[in-house]
């Protein structure tokens, strides 16, 4: 008999044991996924050059509604809520003078960078939109997990060009800048000489990178209660972030 209940005392401070064991593992591997999330930051930085419409769709997302916009001379900052997680979006100045200032600010809590194109005027100004694209990613490519969107707006304009024409043009532009910036380096500065967008000895090719790259179509506009409103598109990019 009284060998029988120490059996039965045996048992269960085996499964006790074992129980102990299982929370903390539990528990370890939560706070692992935990920092690893803190580590990849938390920010989404909303760049392009002036006049692309990154106040117009930040102030859509985050107050769902259109006003119109002037030129940016600091951040906006604010927060959506996708799928119960927060994501803090920063939209970022395209003034020349001031957006690497601000990208600067912002970069080490980057988690994802949205490059907003105004499709409309993007083949007038290729040369612009293509390097200011160009020295982000340089420095996306330093860092670790970043997604990356390239969001074609103003598409409700018919002078727009698809998605699809745009990064073929992209592709074109960043290929020769890539010889010129190169070349720039290596005159300048050797030890930079590594620093080199896409593989060498090949035509540039988005899906070289090692940052995750996507295109998407948006447009923002309101007229006259008119609504063109249509970023679905980016609702399901943001979706497939958290
Ligand atoms: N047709 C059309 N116009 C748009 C759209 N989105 C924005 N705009 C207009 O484009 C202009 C510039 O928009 P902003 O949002 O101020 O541009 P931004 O990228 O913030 O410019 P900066 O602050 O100078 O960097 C405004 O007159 C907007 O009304 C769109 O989807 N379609
Ligand atoms: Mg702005």
């Amino acid at each position: 008999m009284e060998s029988l209940n120490e059996d039965s005392d045996d048992q269960t401070t085996i499964v006790g044991i074992i129980l102990a064991i299982f929370v903390v593992l539990i528990t370890l591997v939560v706070f692992y996924f935990r920092q690893k999330n803190k580590s990849l930051g938390r920010n989404i930085l909303l760049t392009g050059l002036s006049d692309s419409g990154k106040t117009t769709i930040f102030t859509r997302l985050i107050h769902s509604k259109i006003v119109e916009s002037y030129t940016s001379i600091i951040e906006n900052v604010g927060e959506i809520r996708v799928n119960n997680s927060l994501l803090k979006i920063v939209d970022i100045p395209g003034h020349e003078r001031l957006r690497y200032k601000f990208y600067e600010k912002h970069r080490s809590s980057m988690r994802a960078l949205i490059y907003m194109i105004n499709s409309v005027t993007v083949q007038k100004e290729i040369r612009d939109v293509a390097e200011y694209l160009y020295n982000l990613l340089m420095t996306v490519e330093t860092q670790k997990n970043i997604n990356v969107l390239i969001l074609c707006n103003k598409m409700d304009n018919t002078l727009a060009k698809s998605s699809n024409v745009i990064k073929d043009i992209l592709v074109k532009e960043i290929n020769l800048l890539r010889t010129t910036k190169t070349s720039e380096l290596e005159t300048t500065d050797s030890s930079t000489k590594k620093l080199y967008l896409g593989k060498q000895g090949k035509t540039f090719d988005f899906n070289d990178l090692n940052c995750k790259i996507e295109f998407a179509e948006c447009s923002t506009h309101e007229i006259n209660s008119q609504k063109t409103v249509d970023i679905n598109q980016l609702e399901e990019w943001f979706k497939k972030l958290v």
